[in-house]
């Protein structure tokens, strides 16, 4: 790596991110079906049918998942609970099982010394509620804000921060818009309506939350580095309406009580009745922000499609096996452009950066070079962000493990530790080695 944890500033919170569906191993402990059983269980939508019943299996395997992180000289852990494991049915009987097993999985985090920073949603609707319009029902934010206090009761006394929800772009644009994640809809109604009740979903939580007297709450945005694909007045345009799509409407909502016009000229006429009232609830500070931040995107127009009317084109940048082309300078954008436009000096935690390559195990060992080079890019990156005045507390690399990576399955790997699926043996690669040899005092 070129850079150490004296680079950064006291007390700088270094980490990984893992999330609940994607290792937990989803049939263990009493959970509940999620809409991502039923999405992966239909043929065409994720790659072999896979889904999360096994996973990693760290629903068993957590202690020594957690050794590897802290035998890495990590300070933080940032981890998923699942509402489906906690209320099987969304609402109504709660799985004491699976609140016993988040209880033991913090105390795990506590006793290695590592800060569990939570998040309450990623991603695991509950089927029942998926069956009552999971994010087009407005109630679906009320039955958030219920699970997020049983959670709350339970580990709120331990964690050191709460986000509300992982991505709401994924969420509501990726899911209802684009169809390629759980529910699979692509329709514009169901899009504006998503859009909407999940960020009244934070606010309900945030508000349920605070109330409670829990500190430390944000919410975890991923951000699109968009721009145009060349340099007509199109392109521009068209990579402007991205971005208000994309990165603008989760911000201005919470930061600013509106959403871009840009925005509202697509799906203003599709939104829920008296969506305006709901403002004032999403508009409450936060106390820090998560940056999910991969990579950028050109885009240019295209007349012969409905509204947003563009579309993204290939760029000539390396990529991963994502196919996503390596951008860093994006993560010194977004972490600037919030401080600078949106959060001021409230603490920015680079909550999600990594990449997925089609590791192997050669003689017991996986060697990376292209991932420890990304990681290096975009901690450095992160510096001259800090040294331009952005508030950054923390960067937690994508992903601790290899694991379920939506609808592509297991096949791309964003672990720094490898996992074999066959024996679920974690392998950690030549990055995990060359981060733990950065992060030495
Ligand atoms: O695996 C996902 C994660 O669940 C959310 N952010 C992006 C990651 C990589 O696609």
């Amino acid at each position: 790596m070129k850079f150490k944890r004296s680079d950064f500033p006291e007390g700088f919170v270094f980490g990984a991110a893992t999330a609940a569906y994607q290792i937990e191993g989803h049939k263990f402990g009493g959970a509940g079906s999620t809409h991502w059983d039923t999405f992966a269980a239909t043929p065409g939508n994720v790659i072999r049918a896979e889904d999360g019943a096994l996973a990693c299996d760290h629903y068993h395997m957590y202690e020594a998942d957690l050794d590897i992180l802290k035998d890495a000289g990590m300070d933080g852990y940032r981890f998923s609970t699942s509402w489906a494991r906690v209320l099987p049915e969304g609402y109504g009987t709660i799985n004491q099982e699976g609140l016993d097993f988040y209880d033991r999985l913090v105390d795990a985090m506590l006793e290695r010394g590592l800060k569990p920073f939570q998040t309450l949603y990623h991603w695991e609707m509950p089927s029942a509620l998926a069956d009552l319009g999971g994010w087009t029902n407005r109630d679906t934010a009320g039955w958030f804000a219920d699970y997020s206090e049983i959670i709350t009761r339970r580990i709120g006394d331990r964690v050191h921060s709460v986000s509300t929800i992982n991505e709401p772009w994924c969420v509501a644009f990726l899911s209802h818009f684009l169809g390629h994640h759980a529910p699979g809809l692509r329709d514009i109604r169901a899009t504006a309506r998503a859009m909407h009740h999940i960020m009244l979903a934070h606010g309900e939580a945030m508000t349920r939350l605070r109330g409670m007297g829990q500190r430390n709450l944000g919410i975890v945005l991923n951000f699109d580095r968009a721009l145009p694909a060349d340099d007509s007045a199109g392109a521009k345009a068209a990579a402007g309406l991205q971005d208000a799509i994309f990165n603008r409407w989760f911000i201005e909502a919470i930061t600013r009580g509106t959403y871009p016009d840009e925005s509202l000229a697509g799906f203003g006429k599709h939104m829920p009745k008296g969506w305006q009232d709901d403002m004032a609830s999403i508009h409450q500070p936060i106390d820090w922000l998560g940056v999910n931040y991969y990579t950028r995107g050109l885009y240019v127009p295209d007349p012969t499609i409905p509204w947003p009317s563009i579309r993204p084109v290939a760029g000539a940048l390396p990529k991963t096996q994502m196919g996503w082309e390596i951008f860093p300078d994006g993560l010194h954008h977004f972490l600037t452009r919030m401080a600078h436009d949106y959060v001021g000096q409230t603490p920015i935690y680079v909550t999600e950066n990594g990449m997925a390559w089609d590791d192997k195990i050669e003689n017991g060992a996986v060697y990376d070079p292209e991932r420890t080079a990304f990681v290096s890019d975009h901690f450095l990156a992160t510096k001259r962000a800090i040294a331009d005045g952005a508030n950054v507390q923390g960067f937690f690399y994508w992903s601790l493990l290899d694991n379920y990576e939506w609808a592509f399955g297991y096949e791309k790997r964003f672990g720094m530790v490898h996992v074999d699926f066959e024996t679920l043996k974690r392998t950690p690669k030549a990055s995990y080695h060359a981060l733990k040899a950065a992060l030495a005092r």
